[in-house]
């Protein structure tokens, strides 16, 4: 389960929708489709997408039985915002996520339209910058599949994800498309709680727990971050932590 090969890796990366935004318009399913120096430069694009992606792993993924039995809940864990209470009154009923910027059909999604779209469940280690780590199981939609159905410009090159309760942050394209990268709507097998950030949360498992916002209130797609705030990239980076911390 943990173990998906570089080529699996990449072949779902490709079904996920990587086509459209590499240039081609059926570069991966049906075989480059413009011939000549634009041809040329899709191919080039791609085989450096995959170059680039040579590395990159999944995150390990654990069997059920290694779910943590205590998550701790941290920051956050009931927004005080009248309208996101409003929402959470009616079980979300009314509950939606735009998506905007750089896509050819900017729209928003309820929360049973991102559970009537493909889902993926993994079981992660979350490790917090605070200095606590706990294993989760978390069921989501791909943001790739959100992105792709929204249809991402190949100028984007990065996602803005803002939260109800002020965080923000921004996302690179291999991390945004990668497929564990996931809107999270439940947890160990039921409804995400509102402390872990009901109804959708994102989960960007290669990275530190602060990089995984709850609460989420909207997606932007834009081709640069400098001029978002103060120009560093997220609400935490202002704070004095970095933008891409790793783990
Ligand atoms: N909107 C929002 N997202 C957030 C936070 C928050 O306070 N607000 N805390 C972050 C931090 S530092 C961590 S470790 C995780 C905590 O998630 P949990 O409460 O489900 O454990 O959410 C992250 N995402
Ligand atoms: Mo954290």
């Amino acid at each position: 389960m943990a173990d998906i090969s570089r080529r699996g890796l990449l072949l779902g990366s490709s079904a996920l929708g990587l086509a459209p935004w590499l240039g081609g318009c059926e570069l991966i399913e049906g075989g480059p489709s413009r011939p000549g120096l634009y041809g040329l430069s899709d191919t080039l694009t791609l085989a450096t997408q995959r170059f680039l992606l040579r590395d990159q792993p999944l995150a390990r993924e654990f069997p059920p039985e290694a779910i943590s039995k205590i998550f701790p809940t941290i920051n956050t864990t009931d927004p005080d915002n009248p309208d996101y209470r409003r929402s959470k009154a009616q079980g979300f009923a009314d509950w939606r996520l735009p998506v905007s910027g750089l896509v050819e059909r900017p729209g928003s999604f309820s929360l049973a339209e991102l559970k009537a779209m493909p889902a993926r469940t993994q079981v992660t280690l979350h490790s917090c910058e605070q200095g606590w780590s706990a294993i989760g199981g978390w069921t989501g939609v791909p943001l790739a599949h959100v992105l792709a159905s929204c249809g991402l410009k190949r100028e984007a090159r990065f996602v803005v994800i803002r939260s109800v309760d002020g965080w923000w942050d921004t996302y690179d394209l291999f991390d945004a498309l990668h497929p564990q990268t996931i809107l999270a709507y439940g947890m160990n097998g039921g409804d995400l709680p509102v402390a872990h950030g009901a109804p959708v949360r994102l989960r960007v498992e290669r990275q530190l727990g602060y990089k995984s916002l709850k609460y989420l209130a909207s997606i932007e797609a834009t081709d640069r971050v400098s001029g978002l705030s103060q120009g560093r990239g997220s609400m935490v980076s202002e704070l004095g932590f970095s933008w891409y911390a790793g783990i």
